[in-house]
């Protein structure tokens, strides 16, 4: 069927990750050219080859013209959930005051918060004109609601509500806002995409669930370990900045579940971690705890469920390129 590598391709480009630093060399970025010169607009002028610009930044093997089993439209979605996810990590990186990313100085320092806040937005006005040209209300729908989500888990990141000071208690609301904000910042964007890519492949509504599914759980259990590896690795292997979880007063899983279990945490959960005293007791509280545990067993828990979710899937490579993505998720060390 077409969605099966097409959800795969789609993937395994996310995996690749355009990076900001990657995309410093693209033009079409506008970042180290203005956005009027002309290789910069070829892609924007709709008789121009099409999006010969965009297709020539991908760099992954499985990603290539000859794929007879990806449909034009799928391989469009593929670049554009890669524009949106790129867009939301130069954001990102000027929110948390990142330093590095993928073991490179990130957009915001190597060219100002500015800079990397109008490349964002840049590549969010592309992945919008890419969007335009599917022709696919539905899949247009599904995208721009993903850019919405995106937003959405950030703010409720910052609001951080559920770690109110008045009311420094944990409940079960503590873990299922980390959830929801956990699948708008993260799990929204490939779960909507596996979604797309098979609405795309003119399949049957049972599939299209079945891919959303696929995307959510892997979503959620890849920021989980994204999560438990900011405790965990250092940021020289990570290529971005560890620890920066808690410096940013962040309450991740591996600190929620140590809450759960030793309430005293909720002391320092409560307000905003004041002084690096705060954040030093925290880090140690947790290290202490079984959270980082927990935070993996959960990830399991959705992986095991990811796979689950296209057990109907017909056997072909691609499946198990998805079971394994799966695999590498909780494997994962960067
Ligand atoms: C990753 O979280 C962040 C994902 C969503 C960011 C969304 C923003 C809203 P992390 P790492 C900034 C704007 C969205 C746009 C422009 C579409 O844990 O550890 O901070 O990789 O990621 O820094
Ligand atoms: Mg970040
Ligand atoms: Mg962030
Ligand atoms: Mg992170």
């Amino acid at each position: 069927g077409k969605y099966v590598r097409p959800m795969l391709v789609l993937l395994m480009s996310r995996a690749t990750a355009l990076t900001p630093q990657v995309a410093r060399e693209r033009s079409i970025y506008g970042v180290n050219k203005p956005i009027t010169d002309p290789e910069v607009l070829t892609d924007l002028n709709p008789s121009a080859p099409q999006y010969s610009t965009l297709s020539s930044m991908s760099h992954d093997s499985a990603y290539t013209q000859e794929d007879s089993d990806i449909l034009p439209s799928q391989r469009r979605l593929a670049e554009i959930t890669e524009l949106i996810h790129t867009a939301s990590l130069l954001h990102d990186d000027v929110i948390d005051h990142s330093q590095s990313r993928r073991s490179a100085p990130s957009a915001n320092i190597e060219f100002g918060n500015k800079m990397a806040v109008l490349a964002g937005d840049f590549l969010l006005g592309r992945a919008s004109v890419a969007l335009a040209r599917l022709r696919d209300p539905e899949v247009t729908e599904l995208l721009a609601t993903v850019i919405a989500n995106l937003v959405e888990g950030e703010f409720m990141q910052l609001k951080n509500t559920a770690r109110d000071e008045k009311n420094p208690v944990w409940t079960e609301d503590t873990l299922s806002y980390y959830l929801q904000k956990t699948y708008l910042k993260s799990a929204s964007l490939i779960s909507k995409s596996c979604r797309a890519a098979a609405i795309l492949g003119q399949t049957t509504p049972e599939v299209v669930e079945a891919a959303y599914s696929y995307g959510k759980n892997l979503g959620l259990a890849f920021q989980l370990v994204d999560d438990m590896l900011d405790y965990t690795v250092s940021g020289a292997e990570l290529g971005k900045p560890a620890g920066a979880d808690l410096e940013l007063g962040l309450a991740t899983a591996p600190l929620l579940f140590a809450w759960k279990d030793n309430k005293s945490l909720g002391k320092l959960v409560g307000r905003k971690f004041s002084g690096e005293g705060d954040v030093q007791t925290a880090r140690e509280i947790v290290a202490d705890s079984s959270g980082l545990e927990q935070t993996r067993a959960l990830a399991q828990e959705y992986v095991d469920k990811a796979i689950e979710a296209i057990s109907g899937f017909p056997e072909s490579e691609a499946k198990h390129g998805l079971i394994e993505m799966c695999t590498k998720v909780m494997k994962r060390r960067k």
